[in-house]
């Protein structure tokens, strides 16, 4: 019994594990409000195709690069004309030669540049223990304020399981209070509804225009938010909700250029148990609110009364522009606008609720091994005369001086060296605001755990400034930790004059940045490079000339409709990488064990790696049908 259970269990994790083949054509558009666009797979609305994989699935994502022709490249340059796609928030495994960075997309450091007219294969497979929402976007230049963005869904009965015992648990208690703990291990399978909800800020001119004039001798580094788009609608957007849903599941993603957003679902309390693929406690709040690059799941139980006014407010250097969307039932209509002010609506808190959001698993990393100190400002009037324009900086180097002439995995290197990160050991960051403005930072290969935030004005942090507003904040923030998780994820809000520290454990070897997320500041040099471990690699893809038709065009789904699982046997092939993980975790049969290990131990190409264990688990999957007709018929 306990054999056949396991092979079971290894036929399972056979068939689980699908290739998903995407493709994405990045071309030139002009969107509904007249503005020159970059449009995905020929759609111009500048939201992308959804991309949808599950725990432990290959991704091969075909990248198609037609943004410029001759012309627009004498206007525009190499860094708006090339292009690369990063996944934001996808921390993915170093399996041998093949490093996690070398798919994080970002030109210079991890890739080469996929120039005008080239192609470029994005393929890894999504760890097992990586799930929930996530988004992908061009690194380079302003792109993906242009519209080269998407959302990116990774699914798993783990989450599944999860929201099920929430409901079980909101059904039993109602929502009272604001921690929801001792969960009933048994959930309920209520009609839930998934809504995504892509927030953004909205210019009326393209980010290329706008990047023209930050760049410009003495452009400054913020332009006004001018408006806001929900899923690419500068609109109202009327979500239908089908009759029987009885919750919706809002998976929340700000992949705007610089506003943070808040939603309001009014007369609803909303559940959060997602901070960007972290699952989290439920924590009941009123109002959310979404830092550039941040993702958020809110669970939200819905009557079956009057249409739902979701309140969404974004912000702009003073106050917020306002938009009333619905979540509608067959059948009604959209009501009156929400005319109250966004900053006063109930439980509206724009500092990161760090003690609030407490991830469902894991623990507080241990004392730092390694910490630094971060300073960043813009630098003012001046005008830095390499870069002919004004720049930020950090620790006084902006990120361009980091980007070398080649590609840092392969050990070329910029004008400054990557900042060393401690290999394996615990580190420490304070990112410092010497400026006033609220800014969103994004770590590239990590996760962190948010150890401290600064009120504003509290000032920087120096690890040797014990006596400083700061530093006591920190301290006492550490008091607290103890037993306790700090929340999880990798992007936050840093408020003006003050200070964040984050800890993460560097086991992850890589170069990888550490970043504003504000578009303009990118470009603006608001960053740095880390080093951690041995990151260089013998070969890097190089991009390619597009053949006609290229891995089966046929074959392969654009993203904009759905993703075609390949043959089981193509899948299976894929999926080396989830066998180990099943193998160590079942009790395997004693006669299997010794061909396992040798197969393990001995270094083979991944490809013949694969083969042979899909060999291997196809004589098992056989075996076991027979031990099934023997024995159980
Ligand atoms: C997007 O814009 C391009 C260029 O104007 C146009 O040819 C194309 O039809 C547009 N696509 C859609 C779906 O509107
Ligand atoms: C990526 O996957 C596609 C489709 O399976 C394959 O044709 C291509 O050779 C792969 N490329 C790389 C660089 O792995
Ligand atoms: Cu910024």
């Amino acid at each position: 019994m306990l054999l056949r259970w396991t092979l079971s269990l290894l036929c399972g994790a056979l068939v689980s594990a699908d290739t998903k083949l995407y493709e994405l054509d990045i071309s030139k558009g002009v969107s509904k409000d007249g503005k020159q666009v970059i449009s995905l797979n020929g759609k111009n609305d500048t939201a992308g195709p959804i991309i949808r994989v599950n725990s432990g699935d290959t991704l091969n994502l075909l990248v198609n690069n037609d943004i410029c022709n001759a012309e627009d490249r004498e206007k525009y340059g190499e860094s708006y004309c090339d292009t690369s796609i990063h996944f934001h928030g996808v921390v993915l495994d170093n399996d041998g030669e093949d490093l996690g960075v070398l798919h994080d997309g970002v030109p210079g450091v991890s890739q080469y540049s996929i120039p005008s007219g080239m192609s470029y294969w994005y393929n890894f497979t999504v760890p097992e223990g990586l799930c929930g929402t996530y988004w992908y976007h061009s690194h380079s230049s302003v792109q993906y304020g242009d519209g080269l963005r998407g959302i990116f869904l990774v699914d798993c009965d783990r989450r599944q399981h999860y929201i099920e015992r929430v409901i079980a648990k909101l059904e039993a208690d109602g929502t009272d209070g604001s921690l929801l703990d001792n969960l009933p291990e048994v959930g309920i399978k209520a009609p839930v509804q998934e809504v995504v909800m892509a927030v953004t800020d909205w210019y009326s001119k393209s980010s290329v225009e706008i990047l023209d004039q930050v760049m410009s001798p003495y452009g400054g580094p913020d332009p006004s938010v001018e408006g806001s788009m929900m899923n690419g609608d500068t609109d109202a957007v009327k979500f239908e909700v089908a009759e029987d849903a009885e919750y919706v599941a809002l998976r929340v993603i700000n992949t705007g250029m610089s506003g943070t957003n808040v939603l309001h679902v009014e007369g609803h309390r909303l559940c959060v148990i997602e901070t960007d693929g972290i699952l989290t406690k439920p924590y009941m709040i009123d109002t959310l609110s979404i830092a550039v690059g941040q993702r958020f799941t809110v669970l939200v139980k819905l009557d079956k009364g009057a249409p739902v006014r979701v309140v969404h407010g974004c912000g702009k250097m003073m106050g917020y522009v306002a938009k009333t969307h619905w979540l509608l039932r067959p059948g009604q209509v959209a009501g009156e606008d929400y005319v109250g002010r966004v900053g006063h609506l109930p439980g509206l808190d724009k500092n990161e609720m760090y003690k609030q959001f407490v991830p469902l698993e894991g623990e507080l990393l241990p004392e730092p091994n390694q910490q630094l100190s971060l300073d960043y400002e813009f630098d003012g009037d001046q005008t830095r005369e390499p870069f002919g324009t004004t720049m930020y900086t950090v620790n006084g180097d902006t990120m361009q001086e980091f980007m070398p002439n080649g590609v840092l995995v392969e050990g070329a290197r910029g004008a400054r060296e990557p900042i060393p990160l401690h290999s394996g050991g615990v580190v420490e960051i304070a990112i410092n605001s010497i400026d006033h403005m609220t800014h969103p930072w994004h770590m590239h290969g990590h996760t962190f755990q948010v150890v401290s935030v600064g009120r504003k004005r509290d000032g920087p942090l120096y690890f040797d400034a014990p006596e400083s507003p700061a530093m006591k904040r920190y301290l006492a923030d550490i008091a607290e930790w103890q037993g306790r998780v700090p929340m999880t994820r990798d992007t936050i809000n840093i408020p003006g004059r003050s200070y964040a520290v984050i800890r993460l454990r560097a086991d992850n070897p890589g170069f990888w940045l550490l970043h504003c997320h504000v578009e303009w500041h990118m470009a603006k040099g608001l960053g740095v490079v880390f080093a951690e471990g041995n990151a260089l690699v013998s070969a890097v893809s190089k991009p390619f000339e597009k053949q006609s038709g290229a891995a089966g065009a046929a074959e392969t789904s654009t993203a904009s409709t759905a993703s075609t699982a390949t043959t089981p046997i193509m899948s299976a092939l894929r999926a080396v990488s989830t066998v180990p993980d099943v193998m160590a975790t079942s009790a395997a049969p004693a006669a299997s064990q010794p061909q396992l290990t040798s197969e393990e131990t001995v270094p083979v190409a991944t490809a013949s790696k694969g083969k042979v264990l899909t060999i291997y688990l196809l004589i098992m999957c056989a075996l076991n049908l027979a031990i099934w007709l023997i024995f159980f018929r």
